[in-house]
């Protein structure tokens, strides 16, 4: 199936809650504005973020764009709007350079999350990804709090053809990252990805945990890790973003992955993120297979969920 039909049916059940109630009128549909409203906050946009699409949806309107052109611009003013380049802008990344390719500063990519979001799974998806785009890639399992955290980023090291730094489960995160990192540089290989654990044996804390693993690769490679990416789960709507909160103060996110938009209609959590964090969303994940890690792309995200085949005729 094509990237983008992938997308559009991943979105499928936030397109449903969204457009819930709306009518067709030949080739444009209406819906009443209280209505989409409240679906957008069903959709987990928020309440303020909901009520300015709906604002700038009449707006557009006024001025002679259909009900779909006017949705559609409404929401993607709030994914890359003004105040949305000027806060990435602050932070170094321009939304307005055309890239074919997600790209990676530096050499050693942190992955960080809450147990379960799917970073792991993440992580072998984007190895392939940047192997398949010509770069050397390797792995770091550090993930030794569960038992079979390092054992499954292995497996997938080994299927990808990836080497793979682990150490014993128990044994100290931060000591595998470094093996990985003097070990990327010896290698002389493009890209570290390097896997955390979500959750800590009790008297741990996992930012500080995070922060030690963040010192300890800047000594095995000096200035890395360039980046920090957050694995997101679109499941846990805007708890996630209180998540996202917290770990940017932790530990400077550069990134962030939004995983599992096909689980749920929650997948309005997109905009919050975008307007409100100041990080780039990089991918987002629409479902279980290799290539359902997409790179992020705001307007195919809104063509997607937006599909005019969607709502129900009247
Ligand atoms: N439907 C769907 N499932 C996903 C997606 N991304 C990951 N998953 C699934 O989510 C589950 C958890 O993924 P993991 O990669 O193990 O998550 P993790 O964050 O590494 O988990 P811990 O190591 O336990 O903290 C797996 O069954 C994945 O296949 C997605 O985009 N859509
Ligand atoms: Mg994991």
């Amino acid at each position: 199936m094509a990237w983008f039909d992938r997308l559009r049916q991943g979105l499928t059940k936030t397109r449903d809650l969204v457009t819930f109630g709306a009518t067709r009128r030949g080739d444009d549909w209406e819906m009443d504005w209280d209505d989409l409203e409240l679906a957008l906050v069903g959709a987990d946009v928020g309440a303020r973020i909901a009520r300015e699409v709906v604002a700038e949806a009449k707006a557009q309107r006024e001025r002679g764009a259909t009900f779909r052109e006017a949705l559609e611009r409404a929401l993607l003013d709030q994914l890359e709007g003004s105040s949305v380049r000027q806060k990435l802008r602050r932070v170094g990344f321009d939304l307005d350079v055309a890239r074919s390719t997600v790209e990676v500063a530096g050499k050693v990519l942190m992955i960080v999350g809450v147990n379960g979001v799917g970073k792991t799974t993440t992580i072998a998806k984007l190895g392939r990804y940047y192997q398949e785009r010509g770069k050397r890639v390797r792995f770091a399992a550090g993930d030794t709090f569960r038992a079979a955290g390092s054992a499954q980023l292995a497996v997938w090291g080994e299927r990808l053809g990836i080497p793979t730094t682990i150490g014993p489960d128990g044994s100290d995160p931060a000591s595998v990252a470094f093996d990985g990192a003097q070990r990327r540089r010896a290698a002389g290989d493009d890209l570290l990805i390097v896997d955390t654990a979500g959750r800590l044996h009790t008297k741990h804390n996992l930012m500080e945990e995070l922060k030690k693993v963040q010192r300890v690769i800047d000594k095995a490679d000096p200035g890395e890790p360039r980046e920090t990416w957050l694995v997101l789960d679109a499941v846990t709507g805007q708890n996630g973003l209180e998540q996202a909160r917290r770990f940017h103060e932790a530990v400077t996110l550069t990134g962030i992955v939004v995983t599992k938009l096909d689980g749920t209609g929650k997948g309005g959590i997109l905009l919050p993120i975008a307007r409100e964090l100041g990080v780039p969303i990089k991918f987002v994940g629409v479902g279980e297979q290799a290539d359902d890690l997409q790179p992020y792309d705001a307007a195919a995200y809104v063509k997607a969920l937006l599909d005019l085949e969607a709502p129900a005729a009247a």
